[in-house]
């Protein structure tokens, strides 16, 4: 081999070793003051503010830099691609935690991330299946947090059916087809009210992640089916245009309303008689897991686990002041 075609793959061989190992590849020590992460949330709602605080206050606990990138106004992957484009080009992170906002839209452009030595953890929403040890174009993030919104959302529903009785027809308005967390929540209500051979889903419709849509699809579903006994908002934005529906018909009370997330205006809707039970996820505790996951990883050069579910509380008329709930508002 000539030397100049020596030196050539010389300097492949180098370059692709600093691709994979990248700013935050394993190989590489890495002090705490010099780990960067980014936290890139879904949309601008409570859930994800409450994230942030938890990161945040991890972060500061740990001694490790933080950074928040701007809340996307809409849901939509159109709005995130972009903010990923800026933190490659910024050239400074070695880690992103993010909400993807569709499962399959966002699966280039982390890998894109990833591509340049930057790690991934999703929390909250997946990409692919969210099954990241098995091979697929979806396998690279490190790991995912979330709640197990299967299980929250079936547990709803029985709770549900028990207070109309184990009958009648039931409505769920969720988010869109593409994100991972209300499908499963859709889902899991789903199989939830299968358990119950009286009762039936009459309707579904997908809001695109906004409350004004939310409110109006609802109203026509009561309008169109005016013997609901149940309707079930799937997140923040969904339930609250469900439980404005309901409450603008005139028939709180006689249209039970599960909700899924733990804003004050939903809790208030609780107490008002509006809404029956709400979900609280938790997710600070999400945000500050994923900031100590980062460290462990690439500082203590630990294993971590590739997911973990966080855990959820459901607020009910009984439990509401109970002043240990209180935390669990967001
Ligand atoms: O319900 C949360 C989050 O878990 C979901 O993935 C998207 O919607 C929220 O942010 C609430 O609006």
């Amino acid at each position: 081999m000539s030397g100049l075609k020596l030196t050539l793959l010389l300097t492949v061989l180098l370059l692709t070793v600093t691709m994979i190992s990248g700013a935050s590849g394993q190989g590489e020590s890495l002090d705490k003051t010099d780990l960067n992460i980014l936290y890139v949330p879904g949309v601008a709602d409570p859930f994800y503010y409450s994230m942030e605080k938890g990161a945040l206050m991890k972060a500061e606990e740990m001694g490790v830099s933080l950074d928040v990138s701007e809340y996307p106004e809409l849901w939509e992957p159109a709005v995130q691609i972009p903010i990923l484009k800026r933190a490659i080009a910024a050239k400074k992170y070695d880690l992103i935690m993010i909400a993807p906002v569709a499962n399959d839209a966002l699966i280039v452009p982390l890998k894109e991330c990833y591509n340049q030595g930057i790690q991934i953890i999703t929390v909250d929403t997946k990409i692919g299946d969210g099954l990241y040890t098995l091979p697929s174009d979806w396998s690279f993030p490190l790991a995912h947090i979330g709640t197990d919104n299967f299980a929250g959302a079936v547990y709803l529903a029985e709770t549900l059916a028990e207070q109309v009785n184990e009958k009648g027809k039931v409505y769920i308005n969720t988010t869109t087809e593409e994100t991972s967390t209300t499908e499963e929540r859709k889902n899991g209500f789903m199989e939830g009210i299968s358990h119950f051979p009286e009762m039936e889903i009459v309707q579904i419709d997908y809001n695109g992640d906004l409350q004004t849509v939310a409110m109006k699809q609802t109203l026509s579903a009561l309008m169109k089916n005016p013997d609901l006994v149940a309707a079930f908002g799937t997140n923040v934005f969904s339930s609250q245009g469900v439980s404005a529906a309901v409450k603008n018909a005139g028939l709180s009370g006689a249209v039970r309303v599960a909700a899924w997330d733990a804003t004050d205006s939903l809790i208030a809707s609780l107490r008002n008689g509006e809404v029956d039970l709400v979900l609280a996820q938790k997710p600070a505790e999400i945000g500050a897991l994923a900031v100590e996951w980062a460290y462990k990883y690439l500082i203590d050069h630990k294993e971590i686990p590739p997911s973990i579910t966080s855990g959820y509380v459901v607020f009910n008329k009984s439990n509401i002041n109970n002043p240990e709930m209180e935390q669990y508002i967001y």
